[in-house]
């Protein structure tokens, strides 16, 4: 053993049950591979109630816990929540360790407490966490600090918490198609990546190839700039009109670049949802009035 890991181990007595939630992930795994309105990847929603629909959120707690309590499942039983890009950013511990693994447990632990209603949709930064892709933001190497993070909480099970987070991702959904033509991902392809782009993707079991950065998983997760022609192929083969998605950050916390897409930033204190109704007829530019700023819904502990 290296000097250094001696260091860690003496500097950090782990406090996170690492067994707990190993099994935790575990169980909402199998929640989320088991969904009976699963079909291949997608999830296909009833014509009735309505789903909370946030974008990034990138280790956001403030605005996790505003639309966590604000979702208030436990009342509306016709509500469903759907979560994506969990990890990555936020508060850090002491010593600048990522603390945004304590969302994507919350959120699993969630599933496991509403497992017909919470949706986690697979995201790019799940994928570059289960490939080893380094990602930065500014100065910060997120990948990094999400590492030392885990480490700090978990020590010497670190890594085997970590594999838990990564199985976890595997048995994520890739999307939601709603019966009013309405179809949420992270995001969808840009043209180029359209031309060749194999639709099997969302009904076919995923498999070791898929997790590559030459995959079309990985085009379509990491697509940006859809242009109105990139929105409008990719809705007619999904068979929808209104794309949400989250992947890329605005200004305004939200933006519609072409005629289909409507994209969320749920991240900081512009950070956006929306709450799409699922028994009537939606329009693009109708919905963009129901995207409302996370940041004046009440605090739980306000409220
Ligand atoms: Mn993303």
């Amino acid at each position: 053993m290296a000097a250094d890991d001696w260091d860690i181990d003496l500097k950090h007595a782990p406090d996170g049950n690492a067994g707990e939630v190993i099994d935790t992930m575990g169980r909402a795994a199998v929640l989320a591979r088991r969904d009976a309105k699963r079909r291949g990847n997608v999830l296909y929603m009833p014509d009735q109630g309505e789903i909370l629909v946030t974008g990034d959120v990138h280790g956001c707690r403030p605005n996790f816990e505003r639309i966590l309590a604000f979702a208030d499942l436990e009342h509306h039983p016709d509500r469903h929540l759907v979560l994506h890009e969990l990890i990555h950013g936020g508060p850090t511990d002491a010593e600048g360790g990522d603390l945004s693994w304590q969302l994507l447990e919350e959120a699993a632990r969630l599933k496991i407490d509403y497992p017909d209603r919470v949706h986690i949709l697979l995201a790019n930064h799940d994928v570059a966490e289960m490939l080893g892709i380094q990602l930065r933001k500014g100065s910060i190497n997120l990948t990094q600090s999400f590492a030392q993070g885990l480490q700090h909480a978990y020590g010497t099970q670190a890594a085997e918490v970590k594999r838990a987070y990564c199985d976890f991702f595997r048995a994520l959904p890739l999307a939601i198609k709603t019966p009013n033509r309405v179809w949420i991902s992270h995001s969808t392809p840009h043209l180029a990546a359209l031309a060749d782009f194999n639709y099997s993707l969302f009904e076919r079991p995923l498999g070791d190839d898929d997790f590559t950065r030459e995959s079309q998983l990985y085009s379509f997760l990491w697509g940006r700039n859809q242009d109105d022609m990139a929105a409008r192929i990719f809705c007619r083969h999904v068979g929808c009109d209104i794309l949400i998605v989250g992947h890329q950050p605005s200004q305004m916390g939200f933006k519609m670049p072409n005629s289909r897409h409507i994209i969320l930033y749920s991240d900081n204190q512009l950070g956006r949802y929306l709450l799409l109704p699922l028994d009537q007829k939606v329009t693009q530019s109708g919905l963009s009035y129901r995207v409302a700023k996370i940041a004046d819904l009440p605090r739980p502990d306000e409220a």
